[in-house]
């Protein structure tokens, strides 16, 4: 029997901590003039392209400015921010990034020169020009010179930071957002190969049939979560066929995690907010006992 499936997922957001707290002053974006207060001018790969950094007035994720980073030529550009107070540190970083044109990559770290793990990577996003959630713990290395919060990207196009607290790493919330599929699948197979599509909010799955899976990193500490049900966005496509959607979530130690959602036919162009069948929580996901047919990372 052949069936087409094709869905858009999202996941909903939440948003936490304040970000004018903790070791960045301004991480609004508010004071400042041609650039946020606390930041230096942007700086470029030598020999090629152009880098530039401002205070955008215009494009932001609370107004009324944001962080902006604009490179051009194919070039590497780099808009950073000292914080001496960091090294050695565990910090929670909270936060929004977005990216919007021809970016190779784009990604918010942390640079701790002197050390020898300098390049702690907070969040690489895509240039969507979707905003992207950040929320992080890290051990930053002590030691060395002082450490500086950097936007960075490559490319042709624009990069943007908002809204960003740098807290004490106890002060870090768990997310309960498992995914917002905010890249490229790392996998798919069989029926699905290929066929599940980054897009503007979410991933699009248009598959033949439902004898295949994609699968997704994750770097969530579900743990406080394990009474929740999983809860999963859709868009439901224009001649959809798929009665359900299956989700393995897979424990670091391998174990694999299976909930069912139902479409109940539901009509195409609907948006759907399920919740796993059953009502199974992430403890209590094993009621029907069966192997999953698929990973899902
Ligand atoms: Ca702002």
């Amino acid at each position: 029997m052949k069936a087409s499936l094709t869905c858009l997922l999202i996941v909903t957001l939440l948003q936490s901590a304040s970000a004018d707290d903790g070791y960045l002053a301004n991480g609004s974006m508010t004071d400042g003039r041609e650039l946020p207060t606390g930041w230096r001018a942007a700086t470029g790969q030598e020999g090629t392209g152009q880098a530039t950094a401002s205070r955008d007035t215009q494009v932001f994720k609370i107004g009324p400015a944001a962080l902006r980073l604009s490179v051009s030529g194919g070039t590497r550009g780099a808009v950073t921010c000292p914080l001496p107070d960091v090294a050695g540190k565990e910090v929670a970083v909270s936060g929004w990034v977005r990216g919007e044109g021809q970016l190779t990559s784009a990604v918010l770290a942390f640079v701790c020169p002197g050390t020898d793990q300098s390049w702690q990577p907070v969040k690489q996003f895509s240039a969507g020009g979707t905003w992207r959630r950040i929320n992080a713990r890290l051990q930053l290395p002590a030691g060395g010179e002082t450490p500086f919060l950097m936007l960075q990207a490559q490319g042709d196009g624009h990069a943007w930071l908002d809204e960003v607290a740098v807290l004490a790493g106890e002060r870090f919330q768990p997310d309960s957002v498992v995914s917002e599929f905010d890249g490229p699948s790392q996998f798919s197979f069989l029926a699905w190969e290929k066929k599940a599509e980054a897009a503007d909010g979410g991933i699009r799955i248009m598959a033949p049939s439902g004898q295949g899976g994609a699968g997704f990193a994750l770097a969530a500490d579900l743990s406080p979560f394990g009474e929740r049900s999983p809860a999963l966005t859709v868009v439901v496509g224009q001649g959809n066929q798929a009665q359900a959607v299956q989700v393995v979530l897979q424990d670091a130690d391998g174990t694999a995690h299976q909930f069912t959602f139902p479409l109940n036919g539901a009509a195409s162009g609907s948006t759907l907010a399920l919740t796993a069948d059953d009502g199974a929580s992430l403890q209590e996901w094993g009621r029907h006992g069966n192997r999953p047919q698929f990973r899902n990372g």
